[in-house]
C-alpha cells in the first residue's frame, strides 16, 4: 500500500524518518519477536518442551559450540552456564528483532523472509536433533508464523479517516494539516488522511508494548501448561524404593573430620554439583520408562522399572566428579547410591566376544561410553534409581541413571539412561569421544583444600589445614602438603570408607609466621603413584596439577 516513487524520495524519506518512527518499528519488531516466543513455548507445551525453538537452538548450540568455548563456558558461568546461553539467545534475538521492524517497514518482503528462514532454521535444527520427533518441528513454525503475522499487523498502514491530534512540535517537517470534515476532532488540528504515521511514535511503542506485555502473558501460561504436563513430580514422590539387598553399614564416624570449612563426607542432595548439556530437563515418568539392553549379546533385554526394582538392589557409596573440573573445582560430590548391579544384568543377556563399549543413550540423546571391562570388573557398577536415601531428583537422571567408580561422568554416569548398547569403540564414539575426550575417562588423582578458604587470613601460630583428595576406586593412600615450596609434610587422613569415596585429611601448620603464604597439597593413590604437579587443562583427559592456595598469617 505504500509505495515509493524513486529513490530520490526514498532517500529523503530515510533521512526526514524520525527518531519516534524508528524507535517505533524497532518496537515492532521486539514485539514479532515476544509473539513468536510465546507462541513457541505454547505450542512447545502441547508438543514436548525439548521442541521450544530457544531450547531447540540452544541445545544445537551446545552441541556445535567448539569444546574450548564448552570450557570457557563452564569456567566462566560454571553451573550458571546454561542461563549464560538463553541470556546469550534471548540478547540476539532482541537484536535481531529490532533491526528487523525497520527493514520490514520499507520492504514488507523481510517481515515474511526473515522469520521464515529463521523459522526454517528452527524446524531443521529439531529434526536433526539426537531425540527428534516429527511434531517437534511444529513450535519453530508456528513462532516464525506468529512473528510475520504480528509484524505485518503492526505495520500495516493506518486506514484514512481515524482522526488523530497532531503532535506539531514532534513534526516540524510534517505536512500540512488538511481539514477532513465530519471527524470528531475539529478545526486545524485534524491529521491527514495520506500520513500513515500521525504519531507513530509514541502510539506504535505503546502497541508494540502491549503487544509485548501479552506475548509475556501467553509465554509464562505456556510454560505453566508445560511444566503441568510434564511434571513427574508427584510419580516421583508416589514412589517407594525397596530396601537394598546388601546394605551398607553407615560411613564409620572417623571418616568424617569435624573441622569448619570442609566439604562434609556425605554431600547434601541439594548442594550436588550439576553438570549435562540438557537445557529443559527430561521429565520421565517411571510407568513409561524402560531400558533395552541390546547390540553384541545373545538375549536383549527390555526392562521396566517395576522389573528393575524387583531385582537385587545394592548400596554404593562413591564419589562422582567432573572431568571439567579445575584442579581443586567444585564438580565433586559424594553419596550413597542404590541401584542394580549392572554386570549381572549384561551376563543375562551375555555379552558377545569381540564388544569392549557399553554405550549409554539418555531420552535427551546423549551418549556415553564406558569400557565394558571396567564393567565387569568386579567393582559395583549400578543402575542408580536413588541417591541419598531418596529417587534421583530429575536433575540428576531421575528416574535411573549409570554410576560405575573410578571414572569421570562423561564416561560412566548416564542420566536419564534408556537404553544401553553392546558394542565396540570401533564402532561408534559416544557424544564426548567425538568431541576430542579421551575414551577411558579414568579418575586421576585429586586433592583440595578447603580450610583455610583461599584468600583466607588467620591468626599467626598453629593453623589448622584440611580437604579432601581423590583417587577414585583405587583409593588415596597419602596426603601431603607443604608451606612456601618447604619439604612435604604428612598430613593426617580420617578414617577410609572404602576406595571409590573421597577421604579428607588435615594438617597442624606449626607456628606460622605473619606475612602471605603459599600452601599446596598432592595426593598418593593406593598404588603407590603420587598426584601429577604437571599443570594440564582439563582437556581432554582430566586436569592435573597440585592445588594451592594463598592464605595472610596475622
Ligand atoms: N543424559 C546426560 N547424562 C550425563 C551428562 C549429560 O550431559 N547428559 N553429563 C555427564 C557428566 S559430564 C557428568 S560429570 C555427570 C554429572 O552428574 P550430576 O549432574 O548428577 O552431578 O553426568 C553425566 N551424565
Ligand atoms: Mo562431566
Amino acid at each position: 500500500m505504500r509505495s515509493v516513487n524513486n529513490d530520490a524520495t526514498t532517500a529523503r524519506a530515510r533521512r526526514r524518518l524520525p527518531a519516534g518512527v524508528l524507535l517505533a518499528r524497532m518496537a515492532y519488531g521486539l514485539a514479532a519477536a515476544c509473539a513468536a516466543v510465546a507462541v513457541g513455548e505454547t505450542a512447545a507445551a502441547f508438543v514436548r518442551p525439548q521442541a521450544a525453538p530457544v531450547v531447540v537452538i540452544g541445545s544445537a548450540a551446545i552441541d556445535l559450540a567448539p569444546t574450548a568455548v564448552k570450557e570457557w563456558a563452564v569456567r566462566s558461568f560454571g553451573t550458571s552456564d546454561k542461563t549464560a546461553l538463553l541470556t546469550g539467545i534471548y540478547t540476539t534475538t532482541g537484536l535481531l528483532a529490532a533491526a528487523l521492524g525497520p527493514l520490514a517497514a520499507r520492504r514488507r518482503a523481510v517481515a515474511i523472509v526473515l522469520p521464515a528462514a529463521l523459522g526454517a532454521l528452527g524446524t531443521w535444527t529439531a529434526l536433526t536433533r539426537p531425540d527428534a520427533h516429527p511434531t517437534d518441528v511444529l513450535p519453530s513454525a508456528a513462532a516464525a508464523l506468529a512473528a510475520t503475522t504480528v509484524l505485518l499487523l503492526l505495520l500495516r498502514p493506518r486506514r484514512p479517516g481515524r482522526p488523530r491530534r497532531p503532535r506539531p512540535a514532534l513534526r516540524p517537517n510534517g505536512p500540512e494539516p488538511q481539514r477532513r470534515p465530519g471527524t470528531a476532532t475539529p478545526g486545524p488540528t485534524t491529521a491527514p488522511a495520506a500520513a500513515v504515521d500521525a504519531h507513530p511514535g509514541r502510539r506504535g511503542v505503546l502497541t508494540a508494548g502491549a503487544v509485548i506485555a501479552l506475548s509475556a502473558g501467553v509465554a509464562s501460561a505456556g510454560r505453566y501448561l508445560s511444566e503441568r504436563r510434564n511434571d513427574v513430580s508427584a510419580a516421583r514422590a508416589a514412589l517407594t524404593l525397596p530396601p537394598p539387598a546388601r546394605p551398607l553399614p553407615p560411613p564409620a564416624p572417623s571418616a568424617a573430620l569435624p573441622i569448619p570449612g570442609l566439604a562434609p563426607l556425605r554431600t547434601p542432595v541439594g548442594d550436588f554439583y550439576r553438570v549435562d548439556t540438557a537445557l529443559t530437563l527430561p521429565h520421565i515418568d517411571p510407568h513409561e520408562w524402560t531400558l533395552r539392553i541390546h547390540g553384541m549379546v545373545d538375549h536383549p533385554v527390555e526392562l521396566s522399572f517395576a522389573d528393575l526394582l524387583a531385582l537385587p538392589l545394592e548400596e554404593l557409596d562413591h564419589t562422582l566428579s567432573c572431568v571439567s573440573s579445575e584442579v581443586g573445582g567444585p564438580y565433586v560430590g559424594t553419596t550413597r547410591w542404590l541401584g542394580a548391579p549392572l554386570p549381572a544384568l549384561l551376563r543375562r543377556a551375555g555379552v558377545r566376544a569381540g564388544a569392549d563399549q557399553l554405550l549409554g543413550r539418555s531420552k535427551d540423546g546423549m551418549t556415553i561410553g564406558t569400557p565394558l571391562e571396567t564393567v565387569l570388573d568386579g567393582r559395583t557398577a549400578l543402575l542408580a534409581v536413588a541417591m541419598d536415601g531418596a529417587p534421583l531428583p530429575v536433575a540428576h537422571g531421575f528416574p535411573c541413571r549409570s554410576v560405575i567408580p573410578g571414572l569421570y561422568g562423561y564416561t560412566s554416569a548416564t542420566k536419564w539412561l534408556v537404553d544401553l548398547e553392546v558394542t565396540t569403540f570401533a564402532a561408534r564414539d559416544p557424544y564426548w569421544v567425538e568431541r576430542g575426550w579421551d575414551r577411558t575417562g579414568e579418575v586421576r588423582t585429586a586433592s583440595r583444600i578447603e580450610v583455610p578458604a583461599a584468600f583466607a587470613r588467620v591468626r599467626a601460630g598453629d593453623v589448622t589445614v584440611a580437604g579432601t583428595a581423590w583417587a577414585t576406586h583405587r583409593g588415596v593412600a597419602a596426603v601431603e602438603v607443604r608451606v612456601d615450596g618447604g619439604p612435604w609434610q604428612q598430613a593426617a587422613l580420617a578414617a577410609d570408607a572404602g576406595p571409590d569415596v573421597w577421604r579428607q585429611w588435615h594438617h597442624t601448620w606449626r607456628s606460622a609466621t605473619p606475612g602471605t603464604h603459599h600452601l599446596e597439597v598432592r595426593a598418593t593413590d593406593a598404588t603407590g603413584t603420587v598426584q601429577d604437579g604437571t599443570r594440564r587443562p582439563p582437556f581432554p583427559s582430566g586436569a592435573t596439577g597440585w592445588h594451592s592456595t594463598v592464605v595472610t598469617v596475622h
